[in-house]
């Protein structure tokens, strides 16, 4: 038997990133890139494991644009088999999903075993209740087994899965089921760390005497293993950290039962199968990182982001025109320690830099700094706080201390850390919000008097 297949997973359609539209609909032109592709390539079957929808409540335009893809497929004759991830389940036992909906309609088959006791139960699936855990694909001699998300009961699932698959191993050879595919919508643990609670590597190692490939989804992070398991990534970026995994996408897939050799890649211990990940497009995620350590104002962050912008803008649109003419997103890391409050950074300002440098489809600026720890001058100083009678004195100093990192204050620290201990006052003694700014501006005004402006 010779095949080819098509996996994908976390598509996430409808995820509308950062409240931007266009990236609503980079996530359906990523899908229908690799449905193009499937189309192109003329693969027997494509692979959904899980997470096609971003949320479990579409709306009608995420419908649209899944339906938009599955049409295509379904009219270049290519049977669609899927099942449920996380973010696709339905709230209630009772109602149905939309992938439950698609399948209703033929777009796509389902796999949704009955689970007995924790055990998936091997029946063929059924259109009439949508329900069963397998579907037998060119003539019989290909199988493809499908367990949605099981949350903290997946090993428990996956144990009673491969009691399940060994007992009907004979009955499956005198079938003539040449090759058998799981899909799963499940990780392992450690990929990425801070997603907890997923089977470990060996959890899955029983299965492999039973299964020739399997389909995981769940991870946005790719990866694969001994030429069995396997992982595409999410097709488009639904994080910033995702962007750092540059080889996403999809997993082209050739089988031959017959004369493997003619195909395998013995390197990467496949035994039926050729698998090949392949990045689709997506939009480009720009991100760098800015260290603000011993910038003593905020004109000097801006001309350090100025810099920035002039290295990296032209070089970014250059590489972009080359590839698909998609604007990036821009993320900038704002890290190290401020010398100065970061409320005094003028975001929109910051921004319209990046916008004129980048031309983004959207920027944004995280400020990941963090303040300067104080310290008093000195050890044993005679403020160290020990006398209570010393405290208005030591809150002076380290006023004063503080205030004078940011340059723009440093000349006149003494006499504004006696006005921030007065604005502390009037604040004790309940004076209205009016008289204190009052007080502020008189006191800006003669204090900055026409040495610094801004
Ligand atoms: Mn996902």
């Amino acid at each position: 038997m010779r095949a080819s297949f098509i996996h994908i997973a976390d598509t996430h359609l409808g995820y509308e990133q950062y409240g931007v539209r266009e990236r609503f609909n980079d996530f359906s032109r990523a899908f229908w890139q690799i449905v193009q592709e499937a189309i192109e390539r003329r693969v027997d079957f494509l692979i959904i494991a899980g997470d096609l929808f971003n949320k479990r409540a579409i709306d009608a335009l995420t419908l649209a644009h899944a339906t938009e893809g599955l049409r295509r497929l379904q009219e270049a004759h290519i049977p669609v088999i899927a099942i449920e991830g996380n973010h696709d389940r339905s709230y209630y036992r009772d109602s149905i999903s939309w992938l439950q909906y698609l399948c209703y309609q033929n777009y796509l088959t389902l796999l949704n075993p009955i689970i007995q006791d924790g055990v998936p139960q091997i029946t063929p699936w059924q259109r009439e209740n949508m329900l069963g855990a397998y579907i037998d694909l060119l003539d019989g001699k290909l199988r493809v087994y499908g367990l949605h998300w099981q949350g903290a009961a997946t090993t428990h699932s996956m144990e009673g899965l491969t009691q399940s698959l060994h007992a009907i191993r004979v009955q499956e050879d005198e079938q003539g089921v040449a090759y058998r595919l799981l899909a799963m919508h499940t990780g392992i643990e450690g990929i990425v760390p801070r997603i907890q609670g997923l089977p470990t590597r060996s959890n899955f190692e029983p299965l492999r005497e039973y299964i020739d490939y399997l389909a995981l989804g769940h991870v946005h992070k790719p990866y694969e293993f001994d030429g069995w398991l396997y992982n595409p990534g999410s097709s488009e970026t639904c994080s910033a950290e995702e962007s750092s995994w540059d080889d996403r996408g999809y997993y082209y897939v050739e089988i031959d039962t017959d004369d493997p050799e003619r195909i395998i890649d013995l390197s990467k211990k496949e035994r039926k199968h050729h698998a090949q990940r392949i990045k689709n497009t997506r939009r480009p995620f720009l991100r760098y990182d800015m260290r603000v350590d011993a910038l003593t104002e905020p004109n000097l962050l801006y001309a350090r982001l100025e810099e920035l912008c002039r290295r990296e803008g032209p070089r970014s649109r250059e590489q972009e025109t080359e590839k698909h003419n998609m604007t990036p997103v821009v993320l900038i890391n704002l890290h190290g320690t401020l010398a100065f409050d970061a409320s005094a950074l003028d975001q929109s300002r910051m921004e319209d830099m990046v916008r004129h440098a980048f031309q983004p489809i959207f920027v944004r600026i995280d400020n990941h700094t963090s303040d300067p720890d104080y310290l008093a001058e000195g050890e044993g100083s005679e403020h160290d706080g020990r006398d209570r009678s010393t405290w208005h004195e030591l809150e002076r100093h380290i006023f004063e201390e503080l205030i004078g990192r940011d340059t723009r204050y440093l000349t006149q620290r003494e006499e504004w850390s006696h006005v921030l201990t007065s604005l502390k006052q009037m604040a004790l003694a309940k004076e209205t919000p009016s008289e204190i700014a009052q007080f502020l501006r008189a006191k800006r005004a003669s204090l900055f008097a026409p040495a610094v402006s801004e």
